[in-house]
């Protein structure tokens, strides 16, 4: 006979938070973010350790090389999807990987022939007003010059006259080799009074450009999650049908840690699948799931897990339930695979992280998951709001939107996901559709780090084991939900970044 678990299948918004006693010294500004991002023995440090405790969805509206890139300048960890051939995902983990801090790939190129017409057309497309002159008009051809938006005037000049004509010339121009690094190419921009500054290889290519404004902006980031050799960290998203071919590949292009993305990640193809991966690199972390419960968690820690993503259902973007009938409310789910993951480091000595994915709406949300035992968590739609998403920002009548799709949706067709018997969605399990459109990712997230940090305070955790260990949480009834919102007729909709 089936059985039937005792306990309700519980979500977030059906829990508060009780405030603790705040000690003089626990401060929004002391609190401590980071956080293990995979297995490791109990009592001494993670390989990998993020420094705030987010990562964006293995989705392909949301984890772009672009918003990778502004996730680990903020401390949190993207894993990009693998929606895509191989060579694709490889790519964009370079991309990553070769990211430069204040090192900037030119993204505005022309060739000297080109006409400034056709400049004009381009810098309208990039938004930038300094363009590189190439032999062959590529960001890596040989330097020629530089031109800038102050060297014509799209209505004083004849926009059929070519680019050569106006560009500051490569004799004119100085310029940096390779190994220079960040403070010295500061050094030359401010001491010559430049704005931009080409680095080029000996035989004259175009690397990088490095601008001042660049410079300032690398400051900004003090919780950068890098490697040893100070490039920025990323994951990849990887699946149990070409890990064979994939894993290789991304292990070559340097990705720091791979996750089997599943909706469910509860069978002997995944735990095999990490069997082979363990066995022939075992020096790459690979997280798996998604579970929903103590006994899935444990047969993948078992398996060799380094995470565990836990989330079946409650993907805003998410029709599973609806569809198959099959998932649990998250906060069930984190609570048990929690206290999972407490009895396998008491048994084995070994912690294996749990991060919460999907259905973390509101800002709050991702204190409660916290509080329940995840040690970091994994969202959707929040990164998929923010300018480094995929989505297209779409006008609407009330301001932008972003589109965000899930990725059963029939517009990412991932079969690989999803599991259904082939090769090929029978069924979709994810929607197609928009969220509020938010802006800089840089600006959104300082937001939400604050609004966790001062969460924390008032439960008196100064880190986030203390916050997992000291939490005390209560059920709230419909009638104290209500309470919880505003009750009075608003002036203005109030800004909200969830
Ligand atoms: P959310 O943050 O609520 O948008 O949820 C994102 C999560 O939803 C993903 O990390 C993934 O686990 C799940 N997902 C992605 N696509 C779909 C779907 O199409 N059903 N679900």
């Amino acid at each position: 006979m089936a059985q039937i678990i005792a306990e309700v299948s519980r979500t977030f918004n059906e829990f508060l938070l009780l405030p603790n006693r705040t000690r003089i010294d626990c401060s929004s500004a002391t609190v401590d973010l980071r956080t293990p991002l995979v297995r490791h023995i109990d009592g001494e440090a993670s390989a990998i350790e993020l420094h705030s405790p987010f990562t964006s969805a293995i989705m392909q509206a949301v984890s772009t090389p672009e918003l990778a890139i502004a996730l680990a300048r903020n401390g949190g960890l993207s894993f990009l999807h693998h929606n895509q051939p191989v060579h694709d995902q490889v790519a964009a983990v370079r991309e990553v990987k070769n990211f430069k801090a204040g090192f900037v790939t030119s993204d505005t190129n022309v060739r000297p022939g080109d006409s400034l017409g056709a400049l004009v057309d381009i810098m309208r497309r990039t938004g930038h007003s300094t363009a590189a002159v190439t032999h062959d008009g590529t960001a890596t051809g040989r330097l020629l010059g530089l031109v800038t938006s102050r060297d014509f005037h799209p209505e004083r000049h004849d926009l059929a006259e070519p680019v050569g004509g106006r560009m500051t010339a490569i004799a004119d121009l100085p310029t940096v080799g390779p190994d220079t690094t960040l403070s010295e190419a500061n050094a030359r921009l401010w001491d010559e009074r430049l704005d931009c500054l080409p680095v080029v290889d000996a035989d004259g290519r175009l690397q990088h450009l490095v601008f001042r404004s660049d410079y300032t902006d690398n400051k900004r980031f003090p919780h950068q999650v890098v490697d040893a050799a100070k490039r920025l960290r990323v994951g990849a998203g990887i699946n149990t049908h070409d890990y064979q071919e994939r894993v290789p590949a991304l292990v070559e292009a340097g990705a720091d840690a791979l996750c089997f993305d599943s909706s469910d990640g509860y069978s002997d193809w995944q735990a095999e699948a990490l069997t082979w991966v363990k066995k022939h690199y075992p020096e790459i972390p690979v997280g798996g799931g998604n579970v929903v419960d103590g006994e899935a968690f444990t047969f993948l820690a078992e398996a060799g897990a380094d995470f565990v993503k836990v989330g079946v259902g409650g993907g805003s973007i998410c029709i599973t339930r609806d569809q198959k009938g099959i998932g649990r409310g998250q906060a069930s789910a984190v609570l048990d695979v929690a206290a999972a993951r407490d009895a396998f480091r008491e048994r084995t000595g070994a912690y294996v992280p749990i991060c919460s994915d999907g259905g973390l709406v509101h800002d709050y949300h991702v204190a409660l998951a916290l509080a329940m035992g995840a040690d970091f968590v994994m969202m959707g739609r929040y990164f998929a709001r923010f300018d480094q998403a995929a989505g297209a920002k779409v006008p609407t009548r009330d301001g932008f939107v972003k589109e965000y799709w899930g990725e059963g949706s029939n517009r990412a067709r991932n079969w690989q996901r999803y599991g259904q018997g082939g090769q090929g969605l029978l069924f979709e399990e994810g929607v197609d559709g928009y969220v509020p459109y938010a802006g800089d990712l840089d600006e959104g997230l300082a937001l939400t780090v604050a609004k966790l940090r001062t969460t924390m305070v008032s439960c008196g955790s100064a880190t986030l084991p203390e916050f997992r260990s000291t939490a005390r949480l209560t059920l709230v009834s419909d009638q104290s939900f209500q309470e919880s919102h505003a009750n009075v007729t608003l002036r203005d909709a109030p800004a909200t970044h969830s």
